[in-house]
Formats: C-alpha cells, structure tokens, sequence
C-alpha cells in the first residue's frame, strides 16, 4: 500500500479541512501532527530511504526514532485536502535529534510547520503522561482568541467560565485550560511555554493567537478544540445579548456532572466540597 492511500493522510486531509472550513486556519493559521508507530510505517512500500533531511532548531532527541506526518509551514490548510503530498510530510526524528529524515511529502521542497518546535516539545511532555499520546493540533478559533481580550487572562476563572457555558464542558476537558502569556509565534520559547503547561493540561490558550491542545486520536483532539471554541462562542453570545446572567450552572452542579460521569475537576479550579454556587 502506498502511504498517500493510507488512513493517516485521509484523516490529516479531513481534520485540516474542517478546522478550514469553521474559519479557525485563515491563510496559513493552524498546523497538525501525528505520530506513527514503526508497525504502522512498515505497512508502507514507498517509505524506505529518506528524501532529504531537514534541520531543526532545537534538541528534539528525547523522541530520536520517532514518526510525525506534519503539516507544512507556510502551507494553507484550505488546500491540503487536494495536495497532501505537497503540504504535508512524513518525516523521523533522527538520533541526534537536530534534524529530521524526510521519508514522504513536502514535494516542492517544503519544510514541517513553523510551530515544530512547540509541536515536538508537547509531544515529550505528553508522552511521560499519556504513552498512547499521537496528535498535537494547532488553530485559531475566533470566539476563544476573542475572549483572551475581554476577559481576565487567569487559568481558574476562565476555566470556570468555559465549565460553566455548557455542561458538556467540565467533561470534556476535567483538568481546565492552561494560559500562557503574550509570546511570539514559532519560537522554542513559547514552544517550551506550551509543553511545561501540557504536563497539567490538553488544553493551552495561546492569549490573542489561538489555542494548543494534544490527544490520543485526531477526533478527540479535535473534539477539545471544538467543545472549547462552542464554550467561548456562548459566552460571546451571552454579551451579545447584553451580559446579564440571570441563572447559571452551579459550582455545585458542576460537581454532581463530575460525580455522574466520573471524571475529576482540577482541585485548583473548583473544591471538592459542597457549599454553594
Ligand atoms: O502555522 O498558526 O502560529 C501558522 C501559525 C503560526
Ligand atoms: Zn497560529
């Protein structure tokens, strides 16, 4: 089988077109990675001797061996669906860890995404937490990057906030959202930010750019970003409409949710004890 037929392309092309279409990857917004298993590369007759190796500006050795087909820097997720030969690549981790080995795609000589650096970084970080982690999953969506104007930029009260938009919310994402500060773009700096914000959460909002978030498999790290986005849209809507709360989910409704499905808040963010509101 050849690697462009494989469910791994098929599912970046989806993944990329949907983060398109909900209009969080204008232009060249957004960038994607997913780690293959050796078992799952050797499945492949087209992958054997490298293409090209590529340097990267940062010690990625902590994941030497390693397999990522990544989306393309400078690369508009728009059109990937239609050339993911060109604007995506298969590439592995070579020992030194200082450049990786091109083992498929970036046709016309592309490169992995400008944001690698905080891609492979939350990987590591994710990895000594989750052995079955794959995916790390970068965009733009416009409620959320609204928010980080308007409101308090403070991991507990916004946290709060997003739990209490939907009851969906505390579900899906028990352990909150992690803030970084204001950083530049693509450096190893807000790489490092991200990934030491990854060992407590999925989620980290990059205030005025975007948000980060990993997992296990392209839909549930997708599914973060969208249940996250659909909190933020509410709260947008709630402005909207003039800002005036009249009734709300409760701490202690947020506590019987987390009882009901079995999943545990972060301590920091809400107290296990019942006492009100
Ligand atoms: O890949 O989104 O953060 C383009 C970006 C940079
Ligand atoms: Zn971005």
């Amino acid at each position: 089988m050849k690697f462009i037929d494989s469910e791994f392309v098929k599912k970046m092309c989806e993944i990329t077109n949907e983060l398109y279409k909900h209009g969080w990857d204008e232009r060249n917004g957004g960038n994607v990675s997913l780690r293959l298993t050796q078992e799952e590369v050797n499945r492949f007759n087209d992958l054997n001797d490298p293409i090209r190796n590529i340097p990267i500006k940062f010690d990625a050795s902590a994941l030497a061996g390693q397999y990522f087909l990544v989306t393309g820097t400078g690369r508009y997720f728009k059109n990937v669906h239609n050339y993911p030969e060109r604007d995506t690549g298969l590439v592995r981790i070579t020992d030194k860890g200082n450049s990786v080995d091109l083992l498929w795609g970036f046709s016309d000589g592309g490169q992995p995404t400008s944001e690698f650096p905080a891609h492979l970084m939350t990987h590591i970080s994710r990895q000594k937490i989750d052995s079955d982690q794959r995916i790390v999953m970068h965009c733009h969506p416009t409620n959320l990057v609204a928010l980080s104007f308007t409101h308090k930029l403070d991991e507990a009260s916004v946290s709060r906030l997003l739990w209490k938009m939907q009851a969906e919310s505390l579900v899906v994402f028990p352990e909150g959202m992690g803030i970084i500060p204001y950083m530049t773009p693509g450096t190893n700096e807000i790489g490092q930010a991200t990934a030491d914000k990854m060992n407590e959460f999925r989620i980290v909002m990059w205030p005025h750019h975007g948000i980060f978030a990993c997992g296990d498999s392209m839909d549930e790290t997708y599914g973060l970003i969208e249940t996250v986005e659909k909190a933020c849209m509410i709260y947008t809507a709630i402005q909207s409409q003039g800002g005036n709360i009249l009734q709300s989910i409760t701490d202690d409704d947020l506590r019987d949710l987390a009882k009901s499905f079995g999943v545990t808040p972060n301590p920091r963010f809400l107290s296990t004890e019942t006492v009100n509101s």
